[in-house]
């Protein structure tokens, strides 16, 4: 496997709105990541991912861009920007940017001139088609609505929109378009980033003749269509290729076969993705799926092929309380989770507040919830008949607001993000997770994470090390090795509240008797006896361990 520094690092997810407000408007800032990136270097961080800052009226949150070119008010300046990109690189990390080029925002002017006319030369960047029969053109859902397609009155047709109607979809088929999205990447490669994260990428081309669809909640229609491959190699050539970066799609409703086909390095596509089988699998942890997914996509990625390891983002609720116990056993399972996707083949990605075992959120109304997705299934699901408080119940475990509450700073009010309102409720456990806490206890998740990453710059097999899964038909715990040159290290992990006793497997016994416990999350004195047969380990809840064998 061909070595790089893409695969070597270690990513921190920055939703700049919700960590640290600078200014007072209850709203994070660029001067406010500005003032917290020694404490992100503090953690071992190579690359800072940062979610959309450009020019967007802000009904997805960034994602649907006005202008490409200016950064949004509530974010900060140009000037800022700059300032903020040299600390990152003086501080020896990296910054890659979203790239949202699948829709913009119906305020972007382009939407405005296309919408404008049927003769407008714009017209084309966009998806127009006629209804039908006083319908929308076809029964495809979208992400955030019941169709794909609004009808606007100024020209009497509808308009495509994979997410809100307030984000049209680009029309990739469009040679100037596309033409004008290189240029536009090009004007932020020169700044100096160091890559992109592409928003939703494999969506970019679109279904020939938009057929009616047999399964219209499945939404799958809307991804990996004729023609994307086409478009990212040719992305590739005109500007990827030129510049020493680190592209991550995000590419929903892939199979491992599929996905090698956007990041195999022969395709000269992208270097790696996030695939979402383990978000729409696995509402609740789930360790068989868990381990049938990772095989298949180390199998498919044996030869060529870059996976990411991540378990929570912006989208998706906080991992600890999804996929552990943010109850009883918060700090020890928050830890196994990290020691998981540190050693899983892939780079692994770390989404802000992570590293203190941030938990979801309940808000007790509809009215505290901000996100788009959520408050718009809410009416539709109203609409329907259905009680409120049941439909506010169901939708609360996967709310993306879940993971966008703000940075848990201190025990001060607001949890010391803003001195002003925060634009989205606090959790209200702030007092007790908090980084100030965590950077104040030696054992804290924090002080773990920062042992975990540390161990990836000095052992090449955490990174490059061949995987094998040596816990077949466990039920509950998840064991499997790593090994590079001579080096084999094995991570044992309990997924469970309960005492497990996880037998080494015949193959491995011989060297295991020799085995140096590299990193644990819970204490283990020699009294614990880590061997309590020669083969059996006792494993208390939520116990992780990697030996070195
Ligand atoms: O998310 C796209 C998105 O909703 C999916 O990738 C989803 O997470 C996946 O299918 C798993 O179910 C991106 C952004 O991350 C999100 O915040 C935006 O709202 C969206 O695109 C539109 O730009
Ligand atoms: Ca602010």
């Amino acid at each position: 496997m061909e070595r790089a520094w893409w695969k070597e690092a270690v990513v921190y997810q920055v939703y700049w709105r919700s960590f640290l407000d600078a200014n007072g408007d209850g709203i994070g800032d660029l001067q406010g990541l500005m003032l917290r990136l020694e404490y992100i270097q503090s953690l071992g961080i190579d690359v800072i991912w940062l979610n959309p800052i450009y020019e967007s009226p802000d009904k997805d949150n960034g994602y649907d861009i006005a202008d490409y070119y200016r950064i949004m008010a509530k974010a900060g300046t140009m000037e800022q920007f700059r300032q903020l990109l040299d600390k990152v690189h003086e501080l020896g990390m990296k910054l890659i940017m979203d790239l949202v080029v699948n829709h913009t925002s119906e305020q972007h002017v382009w939407f405005e001139e296309s919408r404008s006319s049927v003769d407008h030369p714009k017209r084309d960047w966009y998806i127009w088609r006629p209804g039908k029969e006083d319908g929308p053109p076809n029964n495809w859902r979208s992400y955030f609505e019941p169709s794909t397609w609004t009808y606007d009155e100024q020209t009497e047709m509808y308009y495509f929109h994979s997410f809100a109607k307030e984000q049209p979809d680009l029309n990739w088929r469009n040679s100037d378009l596309r033409q004008e999205i290189y240029r536009m990447m090009r004007f932020w490669l020169d700044q100096g980033i160091d890559g992109f994260r592409m928003d939703v990428i494999n969506l970019l081309a679109k279904q020939e003749g938009f057929p009616d669809a047999e399964h219209p909640e499945r939404i799958d229609y809307l991804g990996n269509n004729p023609g994307i491959h086409e478009y990212l190699q040719e992305m590739h050539r005109e500007i990827l290729q030129h510049y020493d970066i680190m592209t991550v799609g995000e590419i929903p409703f892939v199979t491992p076969k599929e996905g090698l086909l956007y990041v195999g390095s022969s395709r000269k596509e992208l270097h790696t993705l996030f695939h979402f089988q383990v978000a729409d699998d696995m509402p609740v942890w789930d360790l068989a799926r868990y381990k049938e997914i990772q095989q298949s996509w180390y199998e498919a990625f044996s030869e060529e092929g870059w996976n990411s390891q991540f378990l929570n983002n912006h989208d998706h609720t906080r991992q600890v309380t999804r996929y552990g116990n943010d109850a009883q056993y918060r700090v020890e399972s928050a830890k196994l989770l990290a020691t998981m996707i540190h050693t899983l083949p892939g780079t692994p990605y770390v989404f802000q507040g992570e590293e203190i075992g941030m938990t979801g959120v309940r808000y007790s109304s509809i009215e505290e919830y901000q996100d788009i997705a959520m408050k718009n299934k809410y009416k539709e699901e109203i609409g329907k008949g259905r009680a409120p408080d049941e439909v506010l119940r169901s939708l609360q475990p996967l709310s993306r607001d879940n993971s966008r509450t703000p940075m848990q700073w201190d025990g001060s009010k607001h949890a010391g993000f803003t001195k002003g309102q925060p634009w989205i409720q606090v959790n209200p456990n702030y007092e007790v997770i908090n980084v100030e806490r965590d950077l104040a206890a030696k054992d804290s998740i924090f002080a773990y994470y920062q042992q975990l990453i540390a161990l990836r710059k000095t052992h090449a097999v955490m990174v490059y090390g061949d995987y094998c899964d040596q816990s077949a038909g466990e039920k509950h715990v998840y064991a499997y090795s790593r090994s590079l040159d001579g080096v084999i290290w094995l991570v044992i992990l309990n997924h469970s509240d309960q005492e497990q006793f996880y037998r080494v497997p015949p193959s491995l016994s011989d060297r295991y008797a020799n085995a140096r416990l590299i990193i644990g999350n819970l204490e283990r004195s020699t009294s614990d006896s880590d061997v309590v047969t020669n083969v059996d380990l006792r494993l208390r809840p939520y116990e992780g361990l990697i030996y070195s064998l």
